[in-house]
């Protein structure tokens, strides 16, 4: 098994960098290895084929997928690859109301987890991996329990 598990961080538009920076800073926070790229499913299906051959090279264990709009990123990776997808759509014209049904409406049978709009859901996606990796990593499943423990502590027990 390795050492350092691998989790590559996509999305449509550098544009997306700005939420999904939060989900890149959550993963590093747990010392992850995280390939960070700008691969749209429209603009650029070649350079998205290409991506996931690496991913398969390199044993990639999760893969976070960002888009707005017609977000399709997420379900088009899905469907090229067995490899766990993690879809986190990004606030659009719509509030994202449409990037997250663009996500999370897949046909039975190609599967895609996904997360909140915006900056929960990259928080969130980066959480959700570490939580898929603890089952085979005991030092990233400390490291989960430690954050949670403190996440706890930071919420004040009175409103005022
Ligand atoms: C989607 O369209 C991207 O994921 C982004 O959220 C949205 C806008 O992209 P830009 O026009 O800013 O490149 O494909």
């Amino acid at each position: 098994m390795s050492k350092n598990p691998k989790v590559a961080v996509i999305m449509g538009s550098k544009s997306d960098w700005e939420i999904m920076k939060n989900c890149s800073d959550t993963l590093k926070s747990f010392k992850i290895d995280c390939d960070t790229r700008v691969i749209s499913a429209h603009r650029t299906p070649k350079r998205l084929e290409n991506f996931l051959k690496e991913c398969k090279r390199n044993n990639t264990k999760i893969i976070i997928a960002a888009a707005g709009g017609a977000a399709h990123l997420a379900g088009v990776t899905a469907a090229l690859t067995t490899i766990p997808v993690l879809g986190v759509p990004i606030e659009s014209v719509l509030k994202g109301i449409d990037s997250l049904l663009s996500t999370v409406q897949m046909p039975a049978g190609v599967p895609v987890a996904t997360l909140a709009i915006g900056k929960a859901g990259a928080i969130n996606s980066a959480l959700f991996a570490v939580a898929i990796l603890a089952s085979e990593h005991p030092d990233i499943a400390k490291k989960l329990k430690n954050y949670r423990d403190n996440f706890e502590k930071k919420v004040p027990k009175k409103p005022f």
